[in-house]
């Protein structure tokens, strides 16, 4: 008998979790491997939450065998191998950015602290709440038994924004469409670099040949397509963020696939020029539950702007919350 793998979900009764817990229980994440849910809620929350559990429950997945629920991190993270981040403090009315940041900083040390104590040795955690780089840095610097490299910031919603718009400007499924990369912070500031990417193996933008589309179109669409959902639904990206979450944390345990590569936010060790420390979004490649920086790639003047643009965004908000005393 397995022991199942213990995956750890934050924000269990909210909109992305609605479909996230549901994609992993019925094995988009870890393929065919016995699971154990637990799920992390705020006490307010702890009835809608039991009315997922029934839900899952009555999906009768074959490959989960247990759900535990709770509102302690200390409790719930207990042995967890994986630990996907969901939950933040939304954005209200009238907050200032420094309130948001404490208000997620204060969860967000919480969570990194706990995971220190109580995760199995194992442990992979990726923040998909936002503002997750930062989130993400919080939670680092908050757990210092467990190595950086353990810490991802969910920009892979951004690649798969990206990948969907080329292939549908060049007629074609994303299947064709590989090496795109997302560099940056997850906000409107991230930049979707087309410069590496190719269409069954040729270079993108020659087979696009329109700069124009590249530069007025698409690189605003992608920044601005959680608004433009937002304003069509009411409630931010929640299907598409479970799947991109889903996905994300499936390359990271299973690997990328031959040359291609995909993109997460992960710590910097200075490649192209990311001051070290920041989680900063970049190409990488997954091996054995592992992740690499895709080295050596060129980079324009045209990407150095937008690159650097994003990152200074990074650097501002870690001042903030360096301020703060949350990191
Ligand atoms: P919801 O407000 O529907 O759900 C969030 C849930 O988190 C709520 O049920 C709340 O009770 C819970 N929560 C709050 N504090 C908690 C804590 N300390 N411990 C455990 N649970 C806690 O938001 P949802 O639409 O699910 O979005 C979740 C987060 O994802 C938001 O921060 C959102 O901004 C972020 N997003 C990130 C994306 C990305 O690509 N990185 C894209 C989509 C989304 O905007």
């Amino acid at each position: 008998k397995q022991t199942p793998i213990k995956v750890a979900v934050t924000g269990a009764a909210g909109q992305i979790c609605y479909s996230l817990l549901f994609r992993i229980a019925s094995g988009a994440v870890l393929g065919d491997a016995p699971i154990e849910l637990r799920l992390l809620e705020i006490p307010q929350a702890m009835k809608a939450l039991e009315g997922v559990v029934m839900e899952l429950d009555d999906c009768a997945f074959p490959n989960l065998k247990s759900v535990v629920i709770g509102d302690d991190p200390e409790k719930v993270f207990e042995g967890a191998n994986i630990a996907m981040l969901v939950g933040a403090f939304p954005r209200k009315a009238g907050m200032e950015r420094g309130d948001l940041l404490s208000a997620n900083g204060r969860i967000f040390t919480a969570q990194g602290k706990a995971l220190n104590n109580v995760a199995a040795d194992d442990i992979r955690v990726l923040v998909t709440g936002n503002p997750a780089n930062t989130n993400a840095m919080i939670a680092m610097n908050n757990a210092p038994d467990i190595p950086n490299e353990r810490f991802g910031a969910l920009t892979r919603l951004d690649l798969d924004r990206s990948k969907a718009q080329v292939g549908k400007k060049l007629g074609v499924t994303t299947r064709h469409i590989e090496r795109l990369t997302i560099w940056g912070n997850h906000s409107s500031t991230m930049y979707p670099d087309l410069f590496h990417a190719t269409v069954d193996g040729k270079p993108v933008l020659p087979e696009i040949n329109d700069n124009e589309w590249v530069e007025k179109t698409f690189i605003p669409k992608v920044a601005k397509r959680g608004a433009e959902i937002i304003d069509a639904t009411g409630l931010s990206s929640r299907a598409s963020a479970a799947n991109a979450t889903a996905s994300c944390m499936h390359d990271w345990e299973l690997g990328t696939v031959g040359g291609d590569w995909t993109s997460m936010g992960v710590v910097s060790d200075g490649s192209y020029g990311v001051p070290e420390g920041l989680i900063s979004s970049f190409p990488v490649r997954h091996k054995d539950g592992n992740w690499e920086i895709v080295q050596g790639l060129e980079i324009n003047e045209f990407s150095r702007a937008r690159i650097d643009a994003s990152v200074k965004e990074l650097e501002d908000e870690r001042d903030a919350v360096k301020e703060l005393g949350l990191i």
